[in-house]
């Protein structure tokens, strides 16, 4: 495994502290993006060191597969059994851990997994810690493609600023073939009220809010990995 250095190094310890979590024959939900990452690699490190067996991960973005398989983990499909833990990143972790996440494109596969975890862990570096959500990231609203522009009127209407997200001459598609609006919010926010009224919202697929549903954050800073327990 390559050297890390300053925070990426942190970044791994936090991943590390919670696949210390995870045990033989459990059924685990695989994040997204640089810190899950690092999850995914422990993960099959222990597999390949046989400190863990019989493990079935379920990957919540088709690039989270393709690391999984490549690091030894059996990967399965998302069915209604529930998975005994979940582990990901998040863009925002509020005192109550409270979390944005989506910036990686992944929300609405990362919400139908980790929803279903009895355990869901969440590991981020200290830069994602916030007193209030929406204070330093926008929320992604997963959003149809059909009439997309309409959708996006409508969240307007509710206030709402931001754009759509488009990294290049075409909008970003998510794994699900649907884009994606990076909304403002008003500070401070009343996440559940707004959750609520976005689901309500016609054209709204999913939303990056995860509210009251991590069970514990690890979260690194130079000064080491510290945990916080809802
Ligand atoms: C996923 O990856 C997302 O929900 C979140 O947007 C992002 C965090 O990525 P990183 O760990 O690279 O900051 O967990």
């Amino acid at each position: 495994m390559p050297e890390l250095v300053g925070l990426e190094a942190l970044k791994r310890e936090a991943a590390v502290r919670a696949v210390a979590l995870v045990e033989s024959g459990m059924r685990v939900g695989l994040g997204t993006g640089s810190t899950a990452k690092y999850a995914i690699e422990e993960i099959g490190r222990r597999l390949a060191a046989g400190e863990l067996t019989r493990i079935v991960g379920v990957a919540t973005s088709e690039a989270s597969d393709v690391l999984a398989r490549q690091v030894g983990i059996p990967v399965e499909p998302l069915d209604p059994r529930p998975l005994d833990i979940a582990i990901d990143g998040a863009d925002e972790i509020d005192p109550d851990l409270n979390l944005i996440k989506g910036l990686g494109g992944a929300l609405l596969r990362e919400k139908l997994t980790e929803v279903q975890a009895r355990r869901f862990i969440v590991i981020a570096d200290h830069t994602k810690l916030v007193s209030g959500l929406g204070e330093k990231a926008p929320v992604p609203i997963e959003i149809a493609r059909f009439g997309f522009l309409s959708t996006i009127e409508r969240l307007r209407a509710l206030g709402l600023g931001g754009r759509l997200r488009q990294p290049g001459a075409q909008p970003y598609l998510t794994d699900n073939g649907n884009y994606i609006f990076d909304a403002a919010l008003p500070q401070p926010c009343d996440a559940l009220t707004l959750e609520r009224t976005l689901k309500g919202t016609l054209g709204v697929i999913e939303t990056g809010f995860f509210l009251g549903m991590a069970e514990r954050a690890f979260v690194a800073s130079m000064e080491g990995v510290q945990e916080h327990v809802r």
